[in-house]
């Protein structure tokens, strides 16, 4: 009998990926989608005569059980969320209420249903935020910079505590950045390698970004959704990082970015003020030797085969645009 999974956030980069992985593997895909009044498919459209798209919301506790009930899923990965960090300092209420408490809806509903059923919640490395440790492990002290890092915080240790209180085999994955081509045009890699893409094609001249000393440890998210899958098939349930441990600035992602074009960086970029942050999360750089040793997860895209990709995919899908349009902000 085939396995059944529910994936909330499957419109999402991360969702589409995991619903590629899981049909792959045979299993029986439901992804849930929050009512919008235009579709927002695009990533998934691949994938529609073999998933089962259902109405729910992490806001809807009620749409959240019907779900559950209905599918009866043997896995739950919970990847919805508000995931753009400076929105959050926009929207810190409705981050925590899709963060936090969708967090808590989603368990309630597993706990309410069937306890049997395992849990993913998508943890993230932004609970670091000024970190106390480098690299940063499952073991290091969190300190969030951001609404978006504090909520992520609630939703990593309510996950651990109906683990502990309940038994369900709840696991969460701290992982750290990863990218795409179907990464949001609005985070840093993929504003980078869409504004080359433009310059290059003489669609844009110039390209505004923030902080360029900030460092990240950028992966593929192809790799980290396999990570995913593999940490609801371990005999226990346990809490990973993920992560490559390289780190790169925002300048060395754009150095390597226009090259790959053939493009002198300093020509067209420009720090704008409007893109700093109340707050930063200056220097992340994870270690994933636990999830290498338990998991035998490795990362197979490494930073400069990833930009290129990236570059390579949006030269790809803006070749033929004639009209010149502005930079992505
Ligand atoms: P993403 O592309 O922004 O996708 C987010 C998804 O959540 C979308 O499908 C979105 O649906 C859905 N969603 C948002 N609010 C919802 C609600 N109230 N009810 C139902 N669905 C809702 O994010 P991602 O990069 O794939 O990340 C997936 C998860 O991993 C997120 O939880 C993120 O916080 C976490 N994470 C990401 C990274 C990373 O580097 N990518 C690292 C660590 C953790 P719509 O399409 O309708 O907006
Ligand atoms: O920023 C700097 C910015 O928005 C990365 C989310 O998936 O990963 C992501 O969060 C860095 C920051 O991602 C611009 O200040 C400079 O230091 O791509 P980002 P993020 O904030 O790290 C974590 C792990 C998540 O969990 C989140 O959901 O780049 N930066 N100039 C800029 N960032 C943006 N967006 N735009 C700029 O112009």
């Amino acid at each position: 009998m085939a396995k059944r999974a529910i994936v909330t956030g499957i419109t999402g980069q991360d969702g589409s990926y995991l619903a590629e992985l899981l049909l792959d593997k045979g299993y029986e895909v439901t992804g849930v989608v929050r009512r919008l009044s235009a579709s927002n498919f695009w990533r998934i459209e691949h994938l529609l005569d073999r998933i089962t798209l259902r109405p729910a919301d992490l806001l809807d506790q009620l749409s959240l059980i019907r779900v559950v009930q209905d599918v009866r899923p043997h896995e739950f990965y919970n990847l919805a969320a508000m995931s753009f960090v400076p929105a959050s300092w926009d929207q810190p209420l409705l981050t925590g209420d899709f963060n936090s408490q969708g967090v808590t809806r989603v368990l309630e509903a597993i706990r309410q249903v069937d306890t049997g059923i395992r849990i993913y919640q998508a943890s993230s490395s932004e609970m670091y935020g000024r970190v106390r440790e480098v690299p940063q492990t499952e073991l290091t002290p969190f300190y969030p910079r951001s609404p978006y890092g504090v909520s992520k915080v609630f939703g990593h240790y309510i996950t651990v505590n109906y683990r502990e209180s309940y038994g369900i085999f709840a696991v969460s994955g701290i992982l750290f950045n990863h990218e795409s081509p179907r990464r949001g045009i609005e985070f840093v890699t993929r504003k980078v390698t869409d504004g080359v893409a433009r310059i290059k094609l003489g669609l844009a001249d110039s390209l505004g970004l923030g902080n360029l000393e900030a460092c990240r440890d950028w992966g593929f998210a192809g790799d980290y959704v396999r990570a995913m899958w593999l940490m609801l098939q371990q005999d226990t349930a346990d809490d990973y990082v993920i992560a490559t441990g390289v780190s790169h600035s925002v300048r060395q992602l754009v150095e390597s970015a226009f090259s790959h074009a053939g493009l002198d960086w300093q020509k067209y970029v420009k720090t704008d003020p409007a893109f700093l942050r109340p707050a930063e999360v200056d220097h992340l750089i994870g270690d994933a030797s636990k999830a290498r040793k338990v998991l035998g997860w490795e990362p197979e895209v490494s930073f400069d085969k990833l930009v290129a990709m990236m570059v390579d995919a949006d030269l790809e899908r803006l070749s033929g645009q004639t009209r010149r349009v502005g930079a992505v902000r």
